[in-house]
């Protein structure tokens, strides 16, 4: 089938992603930061679909640990037909004048200078075949700003911007490029954005049917399953309660 490399597949939307390409008989390359998930993951896709699968650990915000573990991967590896740029976060909820500067550190390092290693590190890969996909994972909140969600909006409005500069720069070689912004999906985003905070975690899908990490999964498959002169630039996916990262119906 090919190779797809997801990047953050320990959780949420590329653990996801990894089954469900897994599943239609992709190898798969995943990583993360969290080792036992990785091997756990790596042990149940190998048993489950029989397919090959390499787990890297590494720092996406690392660019030394991007080009010494994923920069070294065997020749056989390098040919990767889809690159999901999905590690991610959001830290914190803060007005700008009380922002922590290290949460805004985090979400830079990993949602913009880590998205630019891995696709740094793999694009001339594509380049050199002439052909493959990168998926982007941007936000709903790419598309509109929310109250406190300044720096994490943001980061994701700069994933919107690469992309659409990935897309002309990449038209020479023929590598499709496609940015999804999903709306509220129920994952360890919350609990990530508020530091364990169960309760607030949980308050963020109340009142509403949140997007699951399978939906994501399926629109991202759907985006690379069609014939290869069609290319998904941009699309925006919200539960059926939500219009943007404003709006959300609760009741
Ligand atoms: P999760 O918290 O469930 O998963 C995030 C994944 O990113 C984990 O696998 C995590 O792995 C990985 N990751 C985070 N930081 C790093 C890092 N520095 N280096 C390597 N991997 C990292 O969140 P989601 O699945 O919900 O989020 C995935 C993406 O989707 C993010 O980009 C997020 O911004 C975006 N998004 C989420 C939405 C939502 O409502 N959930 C909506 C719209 C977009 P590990 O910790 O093991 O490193
Ligand atoms: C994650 C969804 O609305 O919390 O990108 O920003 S939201």
């Amino acid at each position: 089938m090919g190779i797809v490399l997801i990047t953050g597949a320990t959780a949420g939307f590329g653990q996801a992603c990894a089954i469900t390409y897994a599943g239609k008989g992709y190898d798969v390359i995943i990583t993360g930061r969290r080792k036992e998930r990785l091997e756990a993951l790596q042990t149940q896709l190998t048993q489950e679909f029989g397919i090959n699968v390499l787990a890297l650990n590494f720092d996406v915000r690392k660019e030394e640990e991007v080009k010494a573990v994923l920069g070294t991967i065997p020749e056989d590896w390098r040919k990767i037909d889809i690159l999901v740029n999905n590690a991610g976060l959001a830290a914190g909820l803060s007005t700008i004048d009380e922002g922590s500067t290290d949460d805004w550190d985090a979400m830079i390092d990993t949602n913009v200078k880590g998205l630019l290693y891995v696709s740094r590190t793999v694009i001339p890969w594509m380049r050199s075949r002439t052909m493959g996909h990168i998926i982007n994972i941007g936000s709903t909140a790419a598309k509109l700003v929310y109250a406190k969600g300044n720096v994490y909006c943001a980061t994701k409005a700069a994933v919107d911007a690469i992309s659409q500069g990935m897309r002309i720069d990449l038209l020479p070689y023929r590598i499709k490029v496609t940015a999804i912004h999903p709306g509220a999906a129920e994952t360890e985003f919350s609990m990530v954005r508020f530091k364990g905070d169960e309760d607030k975690a949980k308050e963020v899908y109340k009142g509403f049917i949140p997007l699951t990490a399978q939906d994501v999964a399926d629109v991202v498959y759907y985006c690379t399953s069609l014939p290869p002169h069609v290319c998904i630039n941009d699309l925006v996916m919200t539960p059926l309660q939500q219009a943007n990262a404003y709006y959300i119906d609760k009741k």
